[in-house]
C-alpha cells in the first residue's frame, strides 16, 4: 500500500510522543479499572470506528458571500483522493471516501484503482439535483425530483439511476439523496402535491437499487429554499423511508434542524423504529453552519452517541447506521480540520461507551434526575485521549495527526504541485 505521507516522519513524531501516551493510558486505564471498565476493549472499538470523509470536504469551501481558496488545493477528484488517503494515513479513522456526482465524474474503474492504492474504500454516493451541471438539458432552478415538469423529474431520476450504476463499479453500498427543492414564497408551490411527485420519482429511484444497497433520504429545514422545503424535518423523511421500503432509511445531518431541536432523540426514535441510516456529522451555532464536528456543542455530539451505544449494546435491530462528515472548511487547513473532526466522532463514541447503563438505568427507574444526568457527565467528563492516541498508534497512524501533518509539510509540498484554483465547487451542501 503507498504512503503519501513520508513514513519516518511520522515514526520520528511518535517516537518523541510515546513514552508520555503509556504513561498516560495506564494512568487512565487504572480510573477506568475502578469503574468497571477495561480499557482495552474500549481502545479495541475506538480502532474499528470509522467515519467516511467527502470528497468535497477535502477542498476550501465557502459562504454566499466569498471563497478565499487556499494553498494546494486538489484540482481534481484524484487529488482529493490523495488528501483522503493523508487524512486515513495519520488518523487510521476514515477507511472510505463518499463521492459527490458529478463533481467527482471520472472513469470509475481509474477512480478506484485511485483508491485503493491508499487502501481506501468508497462510503455512499451523493447524487446532486440541487445545482446544474454544464451542459444539462433542463434546469434544477424550480427544483428536480418534485418539480412541476415531468421532463425534469425525469433527467433528475437518471442523474440518480447513473450514481446507482457509478456507485456499483467502485463497490459503494448506498445512495445519499437531498435535493434543494422546495419554495422562497408562500403558494410558490403546492405543499402536498411537490411531495406526491417527489416520493413518485424517489420510487422509480429505490426500484433500482441494487438488493444490497440501502437509499438514505436526508432533509433540511431551510436552504436554499427559504420558506419551504420539501423534505424539511425528520417526520417527513421517516415518511419517505416508510412509505419506499425495507432498502430506505433516513440520514440525519447534525446541521438541518430546527435551531435547538433535541436531535439525539430524533435518533433514537429513528432507532426505535429501524429507519436510521447514517449520520452527516459537522457541527453549527445558527444554522447550516457546516463547523468542525464537535467544535461548538461537543455535549450534544456525545448524547448523540450516547443513543447509538445504547443500540449498539441491545443489539438493536437493523441497526447499521452509515458515518460521514460534512462540513465547510473556510478558514482552515481542511485535512486539519477533518483530521481532527473524526477524532471529535471517535471521542464522543469512546466516551458514551464509558457510561455506566446499568446505574443509568436504575437512576432512571428511581426517577432519580439528578444523579440519573451526572451518571452521563461522568462519562462525557473523562479525557478518553490516550485511548483515541493509543488506538491510532495501534493502528500505525500518529499519536497527534495534526503534528505530524505540520512535520511532514504536506500542504507546502502540494501548494508546489497543484496550481492554485481558480473558482472551483462549493462546500456547503
Ligand atoms: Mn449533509
Amino acid at each position: 500500500m503507498e504512503h503519501v505521507i513520508d513514513k519516518t516522519v511520522v515514526e520520528k513524531d511518535n517516537a518523541a510522543r510515546e513514552g508520555n501516551l503509556r504513561r498516560d493510558y495506564d494512568t487512565l486505564g487504572e480510573q477506568l479499572e475502578r469503574r468497571g471498565i477495561k480499557i482495552d476493549a474500549i481502545r479495541d472499538k475506538v480502532q474499528n470506528f470509522g467515519v467516511a470523509i467527502p470528497s468535497w470536504g477535502v477542498g476550501t469551501g465557502g459562504t454566499r458571500f466569498a471563497r478565499f481558496p487556499g494553498a494546494g488545493e486538489p484540482r481534481d477528484i484524484f487529488d482529493k483522493i490523495e488528501d483522503c488517503a493523508v487524512i486515513n494515513e495519520l488518523t487510521k479513522a476514515t477507511p472510505s471516501v463518499s463521492l459527490h456526482i458529478p463533481w467527482d465524474k471520472a472513469d470509475a474503474n481509474r477512480l478506484k484503482q485511485a483508491a485503493s492504492r491508499f487502501g481506501l474504500g468508497f462510503d455512499a454516493m451523493n447524487s446532486n439535483t440541487f445545482s446544474d451541471a454544464k451542459d444539462q438539458a433542463r434546469s434544477y432552478k424550480y427544483g428536480s425530483l418534485s418539480h412541476a415538469d415531468a421532463g425534469t423529474r425525469q433527467q433528475a431520476i437518471e442523474h440518480n439511476l447513473e450514481c446507482i450504476e457509478i456507485g456499483r463499479t467502485l463497490g459503494s453500498k448506498a445512495l445519499t439523496v437531498w435535493i434543494g427543492d422546495g419554495s422562497n414564497f408562500p403558494g410558490q408551490v403546492n405543499f402536498a402535491s411537490a411531495f406526491e411527485r417527489y416520493l413518485h420519482s424517489m420510487r422509480e429511484i429505490y426500484a433500482a437499487l441494487p438488493d444490497d444497497w440501502r437509499l438514505f433520504s436526508e432533509h433540511k429545514m431551510y436552504e436554499p429554499a427559504f420558506y419551504s422545503t420539501v423534505v424539511q424535518d425528520w417526520g417527513t423523511n421517516y415518511i419517505i423511508a416508510k412509505e419506499l421500503g425495507p432498502k430506505a432509511f433516513c440520514l440525519v445531518d447534525l446541521g438541518h434542524h430546527a435551531p435547538n431541536v433535541n436531535i439525539e432523540m430524533i435518533v433514537s426514535r429513528l432507532i426505535q423504529f429501524k429507519k436510521l441510516g447514517g449520520f452527516h456529522f459537522n457541527d453549527s451555532k445558527y444554522g447550516d453552519d457546516d463547523l468542525d464536528a464537535g467544535s461548538i456543542d461537543p455535549y450534544r455530539l456525545f448524547l448523540v452517541f450516547n443513543e447509538l451505544v445504547d443500540a449498539e449494546l441491545n443489539h438493536a435491530e437493523g441497526f447499521n447506521p452509515a458515518h460521514m462528515l460534512d462540513q465547510s472548511h473556510n478558514v482552515t487547513d481542511p485535512i486539519e480540520s477533518l483530521m481532527l473532526s473524526a477524532v471529535e466522532v471517535q471521542r464522543a463514541y469512546a466516551t458514551a461507551l464509558l457510561v455506566d447503563r446499568k446505574a443509568l438505568e436504575g437512576f432512571q427507574d428511581a426517577n432519580d434526575a439528578l444523579m440519573a444526568t451526572q451518571t452521563l457527565k461522568a462519562a462525557y467528563r473523562t479525557d478518553v485521549e490516550p485511548i483515541l492516541a493509543m488506538a491510532r498508534l495501534k493502528s500505525g497512524g500518529a499519536i497527534d495527526p495534526v503534528a505530524a501533518y505540520r512535520a511532514a509539510g504536506h500542504r507546502a509540498k502540494v501548494a508546489a504541485a497543484r496550481p492554485a484554483a481558480v473558482g472551483g465547487s462549493g462546500g456547503i451542501v
